[in-house]
């Protein structure tokens, strides 16, 4: 019997040990270290679609784990629109609004229009608790501007994640030049220092692409159960080489893409296997020639229409193919 008690102790403390992994501190950094992507990006709104952003906003969500109390910042790199980094159109003349909201609301799994990637839904629920107007500032070009401190309390509590959610929304309210800019969950002003178990998640990606051949990309959104098959739409990927999906499952299935201004749509089964992981969209660069600057938009949604998270860092850590072993079926032997 107390043989039996240690075996349950050694398996919660592994249990543990693997929970732990899995929330891995690179969640603080968003676009995060396994997605390999380098820059945000947001258009001023009087942009064109097709320079890559479909809506001139995006919006990003920060789990704080109920364990941690200590204060924490929300630090953004380069803000500004202008210097080092931007897409110039012209001359740099765009203003982006940075806002961050917390309190009841911002939960996107209990208020699906706070999720954002619907246009024309009010994706600003929840208390607006700072916010900033950024132009071409040489003082926050290619640095960080440091918003907070927040209280982990101020967020919005979520059950199933046991964390606190808070908003950052980024708008380009006015110019058409690309904004392109990275976020940091940091316990510190000044230095990025990751909060424990944190982690940043979105249902609508505007991303830049690097500027060579052989960097890849790559998103994670979360498959939760109930999910039967998921709709992928990219958006203007200017015909960038292939999108695959890689998972336990799925060895490299290729998505259909998107060209210039446009959405396409493809449909994917998911496999039992699948399901309470994360799988891993790979964005592969053309080789013939370079698609310079290239901006895209993704989002996924399940067969009832509502969007899976892309987490910074993936839950349950990249999804790793593993190849189902063939039983063949005994031939009776004439
Ligand atoms: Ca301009
Ligand atoms: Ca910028
Ligand atoms: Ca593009």
């Amino acid at each position: 019997m107390k043989l039996n008690i240690t075996i349950i102790k050694i398996f919660y403390a592994f249990l543990l040990l693997i929970m732990g992994s899995g929330l891995e501190l690179s969640g603080q950094a968003v676009p995060g270290k396994d997605e390999n992507i380098p820059f945000l990006v947001t258009f001023g709104k009087q942009g064109k679609t097709s320079w890559g952003d479909d809506d001139f906003y995006q919006v990003f969500f920060f789990s704080i784990r109920k364990e941690f109390t200590q204060q924490f910042y929300i630090r953004v790199f380069d803000p500004d629109c202008g210097g080092q980094n931007d897409e110039i159109q012209g001359e740099f003349n765009t203003k982006s609004l940075f806002s961050v909201y917390g309190g009841k609301g911002v939960d996107p799994e209990r208020n699906e229009d706070s999720k954002g990637w619907l246009n024309g839904l009010n994706y600003k629920g929840g208390n607006l608790l700072a916010s900033r107007i950024f132009g071409s500032e040489a003082r926050y070009d290619n640095k960080y501007f440091t918003f907070g401190p927040f209280n982990p309390a101020s967020g919005d509590y979520n059950v199933k994640w046991d964390s606190y959610i808070f908003k950052v929304v980024c708008e380009g309210v006015s110019g058409d030049d690309g904004n392109l800019y990275r976020y940091f969950l940091s316990r510190d002003p000044e230095n990025n220092i990751p909060v424990e178990g944190g982690n940043a998640f979105t249902y609508e990606y505007t991303f830049r692409m690097w500027n060579d051949f052989k960097s890849v990309s790559h998103i994670y959104p979360y498959v939760d159960t109930g999910v039967i098959f998921i709709k992928i739409r990219d958006f203007d990927w200017d015909s960038d080489g292939n999108i695959l999906v890689v998972s336990r499952y799925k060895q490299g299935m290729q998505v259909k893409i998107s060209n210039e201004d446009n959405w396409i749509d493809d449909r994917i089964m998911i496999e039992p296997p699948e399901i309470g992981s994360s799988l891993d969209f790979q964005f592969h660069k053309a080789q013939n020639a370079l698609v310079k600057n290239n901006n895209v938009v993704v989002t996924i949604e399940s067969q009832r229409g509502d969007a899976l998270p892309f987490f910074s860092s993936p839950i349950g850590g990249v999804p790793v193919y593993t190849p189902v072993i063939k039983i063949d079926k005994y031939i009776k032997p004439k």
